[in-house]
């Protein structure tokens, strides 16, 4: 694994995106590394996921684009459906694929200059792994709409506004915040904590 760097500390694991050549975008080889995790966040201090991976993205056909799909929606669902709880430290950009990665997540804390959105449309295409379902359940079908049909991206500030991330911490900060809620979630019961 290349893409997907996962470090163990005693009970929580921390899985990093690891392409920050592509600001930590999503190609197929990154989607099918996503393993089982506690912490989601992306190397460098500029993205957390700057989205599906562009460049793969415009070579594929119509059976490419759903082969693409169903692979992001089998590693997503398998990341909302996991029985550890999973916190996406939002460490900078989180735009399109990455916003609806860190959906999947039970808690999203943000840096202070990390930036949100949902672009796809000004691609010409639709959010394809989730968005449109999981956003609306965090921001309510208003801001979802807002953030789906303008396409621009909001400040970490603005989304706790929205109630998108549950805390904005200084961009130095945000991982050793993590690691603390993740340490207070782990110190609890493993079996009620799972329920
Ligand atoms: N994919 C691939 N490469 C990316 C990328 C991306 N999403 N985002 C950035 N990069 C690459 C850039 O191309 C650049 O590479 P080099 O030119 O250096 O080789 C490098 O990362 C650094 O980026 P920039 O030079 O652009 O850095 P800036 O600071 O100037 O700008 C930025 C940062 C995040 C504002 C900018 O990079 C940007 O706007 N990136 C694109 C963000 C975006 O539009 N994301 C959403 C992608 S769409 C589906 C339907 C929909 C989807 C998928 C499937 N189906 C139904 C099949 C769509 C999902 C999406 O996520």
């Amino acid at each position: 694994m290349q893409n997907i760097l996962v470090e163990r500390y005693g009970s929580i694991a921390v899985l990093t995106v690891n392409r920050p050549r592509a600001l930590n975008a999503l190609n197929t080889e990154t989607l099918t590394e996503l393993e089982r995790v506690l912490i989601v966040t992306g190397t460098g201090q500029k993205a957390f996921i700057a989205g599906a991976d562009i460049g793969e993205m415009a070579d594929l056909d119509a059976k490419g684009a759903k082969r693409f799909a169903a692979v992001a929606h089998r590693a997503f669902n398998a990341l909302d459906d996991l029985r550890v709880p999973t916190i996406a430290a939002i460490n900078g950009y989180a735009l399109g694929g990455g916003l609806e990665l860190a959906l999947c997540c039970d808690i999203r804390l943000a840096a202070e200059g990390a930036k949100v959105g949902q672009p796809e449309v000004t691609l010409g295409i639709t959010p394809g792994f989730g968005g449109t379902q999981r956003l609306p359940r965090v921001v309510g079908a208003s801001y979802a709409m807002q953030l789906v049909l303008t396409g621009k991206p909001i400040p970490a500030s603005e989304a706790l506004r929205i109630r998108l991330v549950n805390a904005v911490y200084p961009d130095a900060e945000l991982m050793d915040k993590a690691m603390e809620m993740a340490g207070q979630i782990a110190g609890n019961a493993p079996i009620a904590v799972q329920a």
